[in-house]
């Protein structure tokens, strides 16, 4: 049988939660192969040896290992809701080890720790039930003295998928049952150290330090729930390397010790002793709080640079190994990111050690969501039904309890969409207690009541702005009390997102702004299972509930590599900001660390490819000094670099950490004309389109106005919910099929000048082009105006031509805004230089297909294999691919592109910025592209 599925209350059987220690107590680790039986419901399962049983690894999910399938839904709930009951349709899985138990675990008392299992489960050892295990991502362990023996042991875990914690687990992710984390026997020494608190404060230069201990007493149910008071802790005996010995549970000031913060993470290496049991600690002193609605850290205002972090790998799910989560740490600190929300769930313990050690703040978050409620009105919701109080406490105290010695931990969250109600004022009210010296985090509830922080997602730079400036006016006086952040926002999904700098400036302008966090860190692609690593999302695994792609919006891939929007996050959360005056005389210095001046800093400045050091003054943190500057003469642009001295903070020596590019003006490129039979062009006099260059055939020349949908796109701006996405809008103008009308074909002068009108069917709408083509003999040079005509019922994508050549792309070479792409709203990492990319990486592949990829040109040149095509003008936005905008948009995953046959060219004289409507604002109108004149200027050349 298996416990108390329908049951909201907590697991049974644990022991009181502590802290994860790092100990010297002997343990043994039972990861590795486990052997699993399923049973498709509670009904069927039997309590003997029978049925199939096959080899799983632990850590690991059942579902990514032929057993079951992944589901993925983001806000409903895949079963019925009939809260507390759970479905019948519910597999079980029985996960069964046999071990020998170490002799030096035996020779003491001991647990066994169980740190993420996902689903509901009941444990045997030899037998005996050790009790049930409830909360997924929250850490259980069991007393066994008694129970472990000498040589083997047979431990069983039933697991049901489902049950009554499903409904406060209904985070946006994949559902994915299984011991996903470690399974440890630790032994606990008598007399040994069941739980450390460490309190260390920071104070201008000074610090406080008290370190609670509480001891183990061998009772086999120690550890009341609610006694954290030391008890014999005077036998304890703690010292803190280069400050000394400390009594357990006393107050200590210390005149002088360094502080901790994600720019400087010193931490102090402590022992706390026992005669049975040793155990390291690792202490960062800071102080975090909240003063004239503003957040501080060590007395010196806080600014989130973050991202939401969920634990993925695409083959593992959330049993993400130390080796990946440390990356992923070290990728962040490279891109000036300097938090992390642990969205929704405090992640594997070991992730905590890290996050110390290379500096990130952390937002810990439990593991609690109710977002399915919404459906429903927030009727029923556990948040407010006292019901699901024991759980709603019990998963907060496990949260607390595991991590709360970690300096980078400064605000602890009650968990994400889970409305509002009683359960998460009082899970509140006893964190702030247990903890008074973090702050209480949650965004659900517009009343802010016991949290410390005003929080809110996705909310409009708009708001954000009132928010700032204290002129919203629906806020009480409670809440204009509160420091201001965006848990979410900037919803990187596909291309985008758009519109970070101007929430980024926000964030400069007004201190009661803390930043926020990108949503989201990591894609959760899926690669298929057991096959080629092609990237499968909501619904691959025929699920009939399911959110699709809405799981692909992140900054980096599945498989951890960029995308292009984190070198734009890195730019514009960068801490120092650079301003070049216009006549390049100087340059203005903003400091805008936390606590560092910019001696680890040097400047350069880049003239022609010479690099020249500048003479950086020190500038304390929130200063702004400008430098003047010699910079030789130069009609090319002028980069002003600021780079690392030295390797530190996760980045190499040179890294760069800030810097600001003058980009000279071009005049669009001319050619001198020679009489026509226009060179080394074939024009078709019935479209008036040309068809040959050089050796080159040119096809389906036309102009467009049309791109492939963004994930944004097809999104509802927060701001405009009123009106259909802007895919929608454009669908219904049909944009994608502008229909052409050859008006005239005429000679004047030098030029053929051709107009054509290319129109909206149905509608009156559409816009004149007059296409006047030159050449030197060799090249042909293209100045194509676009006026609109018509009452337009859309604004466009682009404004631009597109055509299309019989042979794939090798690669693209080109001068002008690069590495990655640039839209009027992203593309802040983007520079003038020169550079060449792989046809694939130039186009910008993401899971689904979209538009993606202009970069903006002055120069380029595409390899055809055998021919080549050169394209220059002045800030041309192109795009080359292998498909047209029809296939694109037509297909739902990139693995299923076809191959390359032939390339899709657009030059545009302008493109829509992209937004972050997939789950935020819209484009913000500087941004969007109305339909008005538009003229395109290229020189074209085979
Ligand atoms: C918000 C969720 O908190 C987050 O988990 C994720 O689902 C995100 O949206 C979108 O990807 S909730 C939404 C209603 C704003």
């Amino acid at each position: 049988m298996i416990n108390d599925l329908a049951s909201p209350l907590p697991g049974t059987g644990g022991r009181a939660p502590r802290a994860h220690l790092r100990s010297d107590a002997p343990r043994q680790v039972l990861d590795g192969t486990w052997q699993v039986r399923s049973f498709p419901t509670p009904r069927h399962v039997t309590d003997d040896d029978q049925g199939i049983w096959s080899p799983v690894e632990v850590p690991g999910h059942l579902a990514l290992q032929g057993i079951g399938t992944p589901i993925y839904a983001n806000v409903d709930y895949p079963f019925p809701m009939d809260p507390p009951f759970p479905p019948d349709d519910n597999p079980v899985y029985d996960h069964r080890l046999e071990f020998n138990a170490g002799s030096d675990v035996l020779a003491h008392p001991s647990v066994l720790r169980f740190e993420g299992v996902d689903g509901a489960a009941t444990v045997w050892l030899n037998g005996v039930e050790l009790g049930t295990l409830r909360g997924s991502r929250l850490t259980t362990e069991f007393e066994t003295t008694g129970v472990l023996r000498a040589g083997a042991n047979l431990l069983l875990v039933r697991l049901a998928q489902w049950s009554a914690h499903s409904y406060l687990e209904d985070q946006d992710m994949w559902w994915m049952p299984g011991i996903f984390r470690s399974v440890t026997l630790l032994a606990r020494p008598r007399g040994g150290i069941r739980d450390v608190f460490v309190h260390a404060g920071y104070d201008n230069g000074a610090g406080t330090l008290r370190i609670d201990v509480d001891r183990e007493n061998g009772d086999a149910k120690n550890g009341d729930a609610e006694n954290h008071d030391v008890e014999d802790g005077a036998e304890a005996t703690i010292s803190v390397d280069g400050l000394g010995d400390f009594t357990p549970g006393v107050d200590h000031l210390l005149p002088s010790v360094r502080p901790w913060s994600a720019e400087t993470p010193y931490l102090y290496a402590a022992q706390v002793r026992t005669p049975s049991e040793t155990v390291n600690l690792r202490i960062g002193f800071r102080t975090v709080h909240v003063e004239n609605s503003t957040l501080l850290l060590n007395g010196a205002p806080l600014l989130f640079r973050g991202v939401n972090r969920h634990e993925h790998d695409p083959r593992r799910g959330r049993a993400v190994d130390l080796d990946t989560a440390r990356a992923e740490l070290l990728l962040m600190k490279q891109h000036n990111i300097n938090a992390v929300r642990t969205s929704h769930y405090p992640p594997d313990a070991a992730f905590l050690d890290l996050a110390d050690e290379i500096g990130i703040y952390l937002v810990l978050e439990n593991d609690l969501e109710t977002h399915g409620f919404v459906t429903e009105d927030w009727h029923r919701n556990p948040s407010d039904d006292p019901q699901w109080l024991p759980a709603y406490a019990d998963r907060m105290r496990r949260t607390v309890e595991r991590d709360k010695n970690h300096p980078s931990v400064l605000i602890w969250s009650l968990g994400n969409e889970a409305g509002t109600g009683a359960n998460l004022d009082a899970i509140a009210i006893w964190a702030k207690q247990r903890d008074p010296e973090r702050l209480v985090h949650y965004e659900g509830d517009p009343r802010s009541l016991h949290v410390d922080l005003y929080s809110r997602m996705y909310a409009t730079t708009g708001e954000v702005e009132r928010i700032g400036s204290f002129a919203d006016p629906d806020e009480d006086e409670h809440r204009r009390s509160l420091p201001f952040m965006l848990c979410e926002y900037a919803h990187a999904m596909g291309n985008g997102p758009g519109g970070l700098s101007e929430y980024q400036e926000l964030f400069h302008t007004y201190p009661r702004l803390a930043g926020g966090f990108i949503w989201e860190w990591v894609e959760h692609a899926l690669y298929e299972i057991g096959g080629r690593p092609v990237s499968l999302y909501g619904g691959d695994f025929g699920e009939r509930v399911h959110d699709g792609n809405f799981v692909i919006d992140g900054l980096v891939h599945a498989g951890k590599t960029p995308g292009p929007a984190l070198a734009d996050l890195a730019r514009v959360f960068s801490p120092v900001g650079l301003e070049l005056a216009p006549d390049l005389s100087a340059v203005t210095v903003i400091n805008r660390y936390h606590a560092l001046d910019l001696a680890h800093l040097e400047a350069v400045a880049v003239v022609d490819g010479v690099t020249t050091p500048i003479e950086l003054p020190s500038v304390t943190v929130g200063a702004q000094v400008v430098v003047p500057l010699t910079l030789a003469a130069t009609n090319g642009p002028v980069i002003i670099s600021l780079r690392r001295r030295a390797a530190g903070d996760g980045c190499e020596a040179g890294h760069e950490v800030a810097w600001v590019q003058h980009v000279p003006h071009r005049p669009a490129p001319t050619l001198t004309s020679v009489p026509l039979r226009l060179g080394p062009a074939v024009f078709d006099e019935h479209t008036g389109m040309p068809v040959r260059l050089g050796e080159l055939d040119l096809h389906d020349v036309a102009v467009s106005l049309w791109r492939a949908p963004t994930d944004n796109d097809r999104g509802t701006g927060w701001e405009e919910q009123d009106l259909p996405p802007v895919a929608v809008r454009w669908a219904n103008a049909r944009l994608d099929d502008l229909r052409t009308r050859l008006v005239e074909f005429t000679e004047d002068g030098d030029a053929l000048v051709v107009r054509t009108r290319h129109g909206l069917p149905v509608r009156y709408a559409g816009v004149a082009a007059t296409w006047r083509w030159t050449t030197d003999g060799t090249a042909l040079a293209l100045d194509l105006s676009l006026e609109p005509y018509g009452p337009w019922p859309c604004d466009w994508a682009r404004a631009g031509l597109d055509l299309r050549v019989a042979a794939p792309a090798r690669q693209v070479t080109w001068t002008g805004y690069g590495p990655g792409p640039q839209y009027p709203d992203t593309g802040q990492g983007a520079r003038y230089g020169t550079f060449t990319a792989s046809t694939d990486d130039f186009a910008v592949r993401t899971v689904r297909p979209q538009e993606h990829g202009a970069r903006v040109v002055d120069d380029a040149l595409i390899d055809l294999g055998a021919a080549s095509l050169r394209v220059l003008g002045t800030d041309v936005s192109l795009t080359v691919r292998p498909w047209s905008r029809a296939t694109i948009a037509a297909t739902a995953h990139d693995h299923e592109l076809p191959d390359a046959t032939e390339t899709w060219i657009s030059l545009d004289a302008a493109t829509s910025g992209v937004g972050t409507a997939s789950c935020g604002q819209g484009v913000l109108p500087e941004y969007r592209l109305t339909p008005s004149p538009q003229r395109l200027r290229v020189i074209l050349q085979a």
